[in-house]
């Protein structure tokens, strides 16, 4: 192992020590425990009372607000952050895809399937960073008071965030590449339940149809998980999954959510949704947490549709030099509380 690889190693094992430590405090979470073969694969679930997917402890939504997440499964928030601090974000990517900033022990920089073989340097080589919890200027996102007053109103006060991307969408090269396959979130997931999950997507430009926009299936986060495969029709970047019975053909119809920078959408992990090609000249960018409540649980993927992402997963966390790291461990190691109480997560 490489000595950057091997600190990285170093620390992904002592950030997992210390949260099997949090981890045994609460014995329904972990590995074996009971609470984990209760919660099944499918279960969606919903709030008892009239709505059924916000909690909004705080009333911070509308009325329109609140029915249009309840029924559709997703909202969009315009102009919630300020083009300041997107900016601050963007030079964060740009120093770290530069060799300016080292990315933190975790961070995961992915290079785009087709971009790969072109041999670009910085910027441009990069498709996306990946799981940035420690790196504050970056996490300054994560925690970002308007954007988790969203987040408290949909799925309550305690919550962490499990997964964290900034996507820098490449010029497609005509083969596809730049694409995003409609899926559910949720495929990636070993913990429920799905409606204590929520995203938050915000563009860090203009983003259109042309340059690949976010589609989404309205009312779809109602359903259950599918099958998600790698798509048979065209090149697609590792780890992007499909939902197995929909192409980039179906997504024609679906709902494109067109944003200016600093617009937020978030959004349900049933919720079908996914992006299209970039047609333009330029990067398209945007930046987006998962969060999940604290009492949300693992579950046990074994013998589940999911067993298929939890073995790749885990794959290529080996291939990085971390053997022996569980699918549930990679998801411990990717959280951070944001607020309020730590719980079965
Ligand atoms: O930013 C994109 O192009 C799509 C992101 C997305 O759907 C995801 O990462 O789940």
């Amino acid at each position: 192992m490489s000595q950057p690889a091997h600190h990285r190693a170093q620390a992904l094992m002592a950030h997992l020590t210390a949260s099997s430590s949090a981890v045994a405090a609460h014995p329904a979470a972990g590995n074996g425990g009971k609470q984990e073969r209760t919660l099944q694969q499918h279960e969606g679930g919903c709030f008892d009372g009239p709505h059924p997917y916000t909690l909004d402890p705080m009333g911070v939504l509308t009325p329109e607000q609140r029915r249009q997440y309840d029924e559709q499964g997703f909202l969009l928030v315009r102009n919630l952050v300020s083009a300041d601090e997107i900016e601050k974000w963007r030079q964060r990517f740009v120093d770290i895809a530069n060799g300016v900033v080292e990315p933190t022990a975790t961070m995961l920089v992915m290079r785009d399937v087709a971009i790969a073989k072109k041999k670009e340097k910085g910027e441009h080589a990069i498709t996306k960073l990946q799981d940035w919890q420690d790196d504050e200027v970056l996490f300054s996102y994560t925690s970002h008071p308007a954007v988790a007053k969203y987040v408290e109103s949909i799925i309550g006060s305690d919550f962490k965030s499990v997964h964290t991307m900034l996507i820098n969408k490449p010029p497609d090269v005509g083969l596809g590449s730049s694409r995003h396959p409609p899926h559910q979130d949720l495929w990636y997931f070993p913990f429920r339940p799905a409606h204590k999950i929520v995203a938050s997507w915000t563009a860090m430009q203009k983003i259109d149809k042309e340059n690949g926009c976010l589609f989404v299936q309205p009312g779809t986060h109602k359903g259950d998980l599918h099958l998600h495969k790698y798509p048979n029709d065209g090149i697609v970047n590792k780890a992007y999954h499909g939902i197995h019975s929909l192409s980039e053909a179906d997504t024609a119809g679906m709902l494109h959510v067109e944003m200016d920078v600093g617009d937020t959408l978030f959004f349900h992990p049933l919720l079908i949704h996914g992006s299209g090609r970039n047609l333009s000249k330029r990067y398209r960018k945007a930046i987006s947490c998962h969060y999940a409540s604290t009492s949300c649980q693992f579950i046990e993927v074994t013998g589940t549709m999911q067993q298929d992402i939890a073995r790749e997963i885990e794959e290529i966390i080996k291939r990085k030099g971390f053997e022996g790291v569980s699918f549930n461990d990679v998801w411990r190691m990717k959280s951070r509380l944001i607020q309020g109480k730590e719980g079965t997560l």
